[in-house]
């Protein structure tokens, strides 16, 4: 059993707004929230925690990593402990992993692997997982993992030959969702297109991180995501776009939700932290260590991703942390086709958007804690047990001084990597704290993690996806004959709009 905690004298940012109050921590949980000193009869027996001129917020959900995953190959620096250690150290309390599945699509067998990966896990955590291929047992498959409470699915739109699924697959796949009350993700570039991209690139003697650019420019994430978004459209099922990098992919998410579908995008670290000009006019590990699909784009894209991830034209922030090292990369040394894609972010995502929305007074602290948390709480259904400060939430928090200026760097990093894209940056504004199930694991300096602490945390399926649509519109969606099954008895909730 876990010491109770007083966090005392700090003010407490929820998603809603910030007010000056004092948090009481037990068993894991919060049990109690109340303006200042109000609460002191709790005194007794509990570790005070001075949070004077400190914001106290929900600890970071990141909704998009690759943890202990073998990604063109390669098998990622970080597992399941070192990843999570630095997002701990980073005020990340949560996160989704994508999981693989196993050779010839099984994705029964890719959950059994990675959960035993799983084991070595600090913090809470939950999946995603990628769809390949289809099948009657895929299919199949898909309902088993709703029914653990694994309620999402991710597709790729791209890496042709590999990973890639084609929009007939997508449509099998989202009518399912539909009918089961899952959310599917995108990864949304034009597979095909990159294809062609890259195989003129390579005649023209191209093959340098540069390739990697010019194979993938902006209209191919945009033609894709307007694609993924009118699929979802056509099946009636909600919609996650992943790592959304550019102003027009961005400016599509945003007239469907005016539209009134129910789309969710995501924005990276990367997006709004770092620009390209470094894969242009560097040496090639400088270069290399940039490149991640889609990838990171011009000052004029991340001022915008920024601007709408502040503004309201994105929903949240993740990372799509997969930050390989710089031996890993030289394997691209030769042609981009075989420069592993990916960037760190796991550890920076809280800090970097704390410093580009807040410092940048493009945002409140309560977006912050939208951004960082409480949104990616509401569109996998875990709110308000996650994503917020309120009695009887878990006890996942952090404590952010913004008063302490910091630098980033891989020397003084917890991932595995020796790379590290914000290397350089200088932060005002610093987590000091991190609570991890009610216990403090972070103090600003050093971890207290246990392997093995870590919990898969299982969701609940996302109820009736007609919410808020007229009856005609219903009998539209549904005349695509996949006839959704009633939630009422898997407790499924709507309650929370995405
Ligand atoms: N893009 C990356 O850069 N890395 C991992 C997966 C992805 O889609
Ligand atoms: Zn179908
Ligand atoms: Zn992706
Ligand atoms: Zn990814």
């Amino acid at each position: 059993h876990s010491k109770r905690l007083y966090i005392k004298g700090g003010t407490v940012v929820n998603a809603d707004g910030e007010l000056a109050a004092d948090v009481v921590v037990s068993e894991g949980k919060i049990l109690d929230v109340g303006p200042p000193g109000s609460l002191d009869a709790r005194l007794q027996s509990a570790q005070v925690v001075d949070a004077t001129g400190k914001y106290v917020m929900p600890g970071g959900i990141d909704t998009h990593t690759h943890l202990d995953s073998i990604f063109m190959g390669k098998n990622t620096p970080d597992d399941f402990f070192s990843g999570q250690a630095a997002a701990l150290a980073g005020g990340t309390t949560m996160h989704f992993d994508m999981l693989m599945p196993n050779k010839g699509g099984d994705i029964l067998g890719g959950y059994t692997r990675h959960s035993e990966a799983a084991k070595r896990s600090v913090m809470d955590y939950s999946f995603h997982m990628v769809i390949t291929h289809w099948s009657d047992q895929v299919s199949e498959a898909m309902g088993k993992l709703v029914e653990e409470g694994m309620t999402s699915f991710k597709f790729f739109m791209a890496y042709k030959g590999k990973l890639q699924v084609s929009d007939e697959l997508l449509m099998h796949a989202f009518h399912r969702c539909r009918e089961l009350g899952a959310l599917p993700l995108v990864h949304a570039e034009n597979g095909d297109a990159i294809a062609y991209a890259q195989q003129e690139l390579l005649k023209a003697g191209i093959t340098g991180p540069e390739g990697h650019q010019l194979s993938r420019p902006p209209a191919v994430e945009e033609e894709a995501t307007l694609r993924a978004v009118t699929l979802a459209k056509v099946a009636g099922v909600p919609l996650f776009v992943v790592h959304v990098m550019s102003k027009g992919a961005m400016e599509v998410v945003a007239r469907a939700r005016t539209a009134g579908q129910r789309v969710v995008g995501e924005a990276l670290s990367s997006g709004i932290g770092v620009n390209q000009s470094l894969i242009w006019y560097s040496d090639f590990r400088t270069a290399a260590k940039f490149v991640m699909s889609p990838p990171i784009r011009t000052e004029e894209h991340r001022l915008a991703v920024r601007a709408g991830l502040a503004g309201g034209a994105l929903q949240l922030v993740a990372t799509d942390h997969c930050g390989w090292t710089y031996a890993q990369k030289d394997s691209g040394r030769n042609s981009f086709l075989e420069l592993p894609n990916g960037v760190n972010g796991i550890e920076e995502r809280m800090h970097v958007t704390w410093h580009q929305l807040v410092n940048s007074g493009l945002a409140s602290p309560s977006r912050f804690v939208e951004v960082t948390s409480t949104a990616a709480a509401k569109a996998f259904n875990l709110y308000p047990q996650k994503g917020a400060i309120k009695p009887g939430a878990d006890a996942d928090i952090i404590l952010l001084d913004p008063n302490i200026a910091h630098t980033i760097s891989a020397s003084s990093h917890h991932s595995q990597s020796d790379a590290n894209i914000f290397e350089g940056h200088r932060i005002r504004g610093k987590v000091i704290m991190t609570i991890s199930q009610g216990k403090v694991v972070w103090d600003g300096r050093k971890l207290a993690v246990e392997r093995g602490a870590g919990r898969l945390i299982r969701r609940q399926a996302h109820g009736p996806l007609f919410h808020g649509l007229d009856s005609q519109r219903q009998a539209e969606l549904l005349s695509f004959g996949h006839v959704p099954v009633s939630r009422s008895d898997t407790g499924g909730s709507s309650k929370e709009e995405l």
